[in-house]
């Protein structure tokens, strides 16, 4: 099925060999994109892959951005590095959201063009969008009215890697593009209760619930609509992006409208899959957030109609097996 993402290992036009750098490489989809690359033993073609943390550079700081590109001296960019959360994080921290990925973005995208970088592929998210508007959200609809209130200051500092994309065609040439996925989940993510997205937050809880003989505490009614992808599906389709996909404008990588699901639906499959039999209570005083951000995957089907989303079901019980068995090193 991945025949279309066997490259040659060189950078078009200059012929160097391909060296990409992952920024953010050791979070969720950072590590995903690693078993991918390993799986399909594109190093043993004649590419270099190399994966940053916050540890090899703090990327909000334009001295180390400069030094470790220079290090390594990149063909191609996969920026994925940011200040990530789940709702409740961003209702505590949206000015932290909005300075630290602006800047982490600004310093990557310049210091990628003064490197002569061909190809980044950045990472937006599907709650940038304008929070009053038609469904399905589109790729031409990311400037059109504000975001949601609850994250709006990561929404504009992802939605300025789509400006400064299409500035950088238009002064320099550069062929910089950006993917926008919905909510992401798998093996490595942070599940941390206080701070994580919805899926390993529950999937936390419900192991220690089910542990400790509690009950399952739900945030909010339950009655929020999400489409989930499973980071190992989206990494596969960003490596296509950047080899394959060659237009400035963003695309939505995200499963069909008909794969929506309420905020329920996954409490049942994460108390289905840890086979979690203690009760569960929905705390209607807490936030529901955006009620819903329903995005059409119609320009990804167009490119690749062919492309097999992980069952919901396989990829939720293959991440809560996942957290069980690495529960004592799990980002938590
Ligand atoms: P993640 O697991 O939280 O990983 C974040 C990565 O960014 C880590 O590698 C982290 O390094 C790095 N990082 C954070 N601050 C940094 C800094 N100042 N300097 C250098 N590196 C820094 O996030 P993820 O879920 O993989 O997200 C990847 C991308 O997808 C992000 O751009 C995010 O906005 C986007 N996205 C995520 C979701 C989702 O549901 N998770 C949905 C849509 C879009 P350390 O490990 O050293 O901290
Ligand atoms: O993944 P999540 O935190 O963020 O999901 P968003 C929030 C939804 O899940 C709300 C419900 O409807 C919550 O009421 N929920 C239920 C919970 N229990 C929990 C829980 O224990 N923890 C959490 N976190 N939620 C994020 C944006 O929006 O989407 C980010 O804030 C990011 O910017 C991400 O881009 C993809 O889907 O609401």
């Amino acid at each position: 099925m991945f025949m279309f993402l066997q490259m040659e290992g060189k950078t078009g036009p200059t012929r160097r060999p391909m060296r990409v750098l992952v920024t953010g490489g050791s979070g969720l989809v950072g590590k995903a994109i690693e078993f991918v690359v390993r799986e399909e033993k594109y190093e043993s073609k004649g590419e270099t892959w190399i994966f940053l943390s916050s540890k090899d550079a703090d990327l909000t700081n334009a001295v180390e951005t400069r030094e470790i590109f220079k290090k390594h001296q990149p063909t191609h960019v996969i920026h994925l590095a940011a200040m990530v959360g789940g709702l409740f994080m961003h209702l505590r921290k949206n000015l932290d959201f909005w300075r630290k990925n602006l800047a982490i973005n600004d310093n990557v995208l310049q210091t990628a063009h003064e490197s002569d970088v061909v190809k980044v592929v950045s990472c937006l998210s599907t709650c940038i969008f304008p929070d009053v508007t038609p469904y399905p959200i589109d790729e031409t609809m990311i400037h059109n009215g504000p975001p949601h209130d609850s994250n709006s200051g990561y929404a504009y500092a992802k939605r300025m890697v789509d400006v400064h994309n299409r500035a950088c065609f238009q002064q320099h040439g550069r062929r910089y593009t950006a993917v926008i996925p919905t909510n992401i989940f798998g093996p490595y993510d942070n599940f941390n209760i206080e701070d994580a997205h919805v899926l390993p937050a529950l999937i936390h809880k419900t192991y220690k619930a089910k542990r400790d003989g509690t009950s399952l505490e739900v945030w909010g009614s339950g009655k929020g609509l999400r489409q989930f992808i499973f980071s190992v599906d989206l990494a596969r389709l960003i490596i296509w992006v950047l080899r394959e996909y060659d237009e400035i404008e963003p695309i939505i990588l995200s499963v069909g409208e008909e794969d929506e699901m309420t905020i329920k639906d996954v409490v049942d499959e994460i108390v289905k899959a840890f086979n979690f039999t203690g009760p569960v209570n929905y705390d209607t005083n807490k936030s529901d957030g955006q009620l819903k951000k329903t995005a059409s995957n119609a320009k990804l089907r167009s490119y690749l109609p062919n492309f097999t989303f992980t069952p919901f079901h396989t990829a939720v019980k293959e991440t809560c097996d996942w957290f069980a068995a690495n529960y004592d090193t799990a980002r938590k």
